[in-house]
């Protein structure tokens, strides 16, 4: 007779604590009723869940398998073994690791690795769709580094990897970062590996964004260009909130010591439970049709929103997010976020490259199809989302939309019930 699980007990949570039971209620609500378009969510699998509301939370692993400063920590070495193979496997990479918190914590541990205080790196502009690691003046990376930031062609807003190279050649960086935010494009990384091999930098990319496209093969692997790539874990990827570095072999040593004991103590075992089946999910057949549908989805809510008058930043889309200009609308993109909000549709305003506007009020918006697609919608759902957006965005009142909001979702419901 196998061992009953003891899991998440809603019923002790609402009599311990009503308020905190009252928001996460809220939140299934908000989740269910409402279409989620942040390109950097998604919807883990109930399996997921389990994982990350067990008792592996209580668990402490300072170390790595095998090699633990806590005795007990035999269970959770077979889930980050797991865990482990599974990321190896599934991005055909010599070496995994699945502790980092989070994908800043990440991409400090990548930095940590490769870089010295003052060292010079070369990262995209976070006003041009960067992060705030990748060398912004409020983070570590602005602080304790020398950034050099490039951005996009001003026409065609792709990298402008004529003037990657010139930074490079100029600045001679310690480590070249390729990867974003809010970049609808592919990105070129065999002209990155080119660029930092003629200068000798380690090449980082932060595919925190896309690994979970990567995952399902909707679009082309950093891995086999870079040094190191740094991944968040739930996004397309659709597991638990979290980080992971894969990298190569030789350097092994030098991530996971970064990861711990340089910049992270106790790992969540929890979460890195969670992660290991999510990568099992992210294994199977249906998870690779599920990225290529959320390609799909997103060129055609980017279409959808062209037809509707915004455009459309570098034309389109390759990938899970888009980046509207609403400056032919005259609506800025805070006011579009919350015109959207009222109506049901949760997306961000974003600043569009070279944006006249200050960030909190920005240019444009982003949208994503991760969330949309992991509940079955497809093309014709996108289409409708478009005209949804458009007549928020144009300040229709919000009741009429949120309706029509509601009859979509209802149709192919977040966390059906039941
Ligand atoms: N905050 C994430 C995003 O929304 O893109 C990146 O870290």
């Amino acid at each position: 007779m196998p061992t009953p699980f003891w899991g998440p007990d809603f019923e002790a949570l609402t009599s311990t604590d009503p308020e905190i039971a009252a928001v996460l209620l809220g939140e299934l609500d908000r989740l269910r009723g409402g279409l989620q378009l942040i390109a950097s969510e998604n919807l883990t699998s109930p399996a997921v869940l389990a994982a990350l509301g067990s008792t592996l939370s209580n668990k402490y692993a300072e170390g790595y398998p095998g090699r633990r400063y806590y005795g007990g920590c035999a269970q959770v070495d077979v889930a980050e073994e797991l865990g482990i193979a599974r990321a190896r496997a599934l991005f055909g990479a010599e070496h995994a690791n699945l502790q980092p918190h989070s994908g800043a914590s990440a991409n400090l541990a990548a930095y940590a690795a490769f870089c010295a205080p003052g060292d010079v790196v070369l990262a995209m502009d976070l006003k041009q769709g960067g992060h705030l690691t990748h060398g912004s003046k409020v983070n570590f990376s602005g602080r304790w580094f020398q950034p050099v930031s490039y951005g996009v062609e001003r026409e065609a807003e792709l990298i402008d990897y004529d003037q990657v190279r010139e930074l490079a050649r100029t600045h001679r960086p310690r480590m070249i970062i390729a990867g974003a935010t809010a970049y609808p494009r592919l990105i070129d990384f065999g002209a990155f590996r080119e660029i930092a091999d003629e200068v000798g930098a380690i090449l980082m990319v932060d595919a925190a964004h896309f690994i979970g496209l990567v995952a399902g093969g909707a679009i082309p692997s950093p891995v086999p260009y870079a040094d190191v790539v740094t991944a968040t874990t739930h996004k397309v990827l659709r597991g638990p909130r979290g980080g992971m570095l894969l990298c190569r072999a030789e350097h092994a040593k030098a991530i996971d010591k970064a990861v711990f004991p340089f910049s992270q103590g106790g790992p969540l075992m929890h979460a890195v439970a969670a992660k290991a089946v999510a990568l099992k999910e992210a294994a199977a057949p249906e998870f690779r049709a599920y990225t290529h549908q959320v390609v799909a989805n997103a060129a055609a809510l980017a279409g959808g929103l062209a037809a509707e008058g915004m455009r459309p930043v570098s034309g389109g889309t390759d990938t899970h997010l888009a980046l509207l200009d609403l400056r032919p609308l005259g609506v800025t993109g805070a006011e579009a976020e919350r015109r959207c909000e009222a109506a049901g549709i949760t997306l961000n305003k974003n600043a569009i490259p070279f944006d006249p506007a200050p960030p909190m009020t920005a240019s444009g918006i982003r949208i994503g199809s991760p969330c949309v697609t992991t509940q079955g919608m497809t093309e014709p759902d996108m289409a409708q989302i478009a005209r949804l957006i458009a007549r928020a965005v144009r300040g229709e009142a919000p009741a009429g939309i949120a309706r029509a909001v509601g009859d979509l979702v209802a149709a192919r419901p977040a966390y059906p019930r039941g």
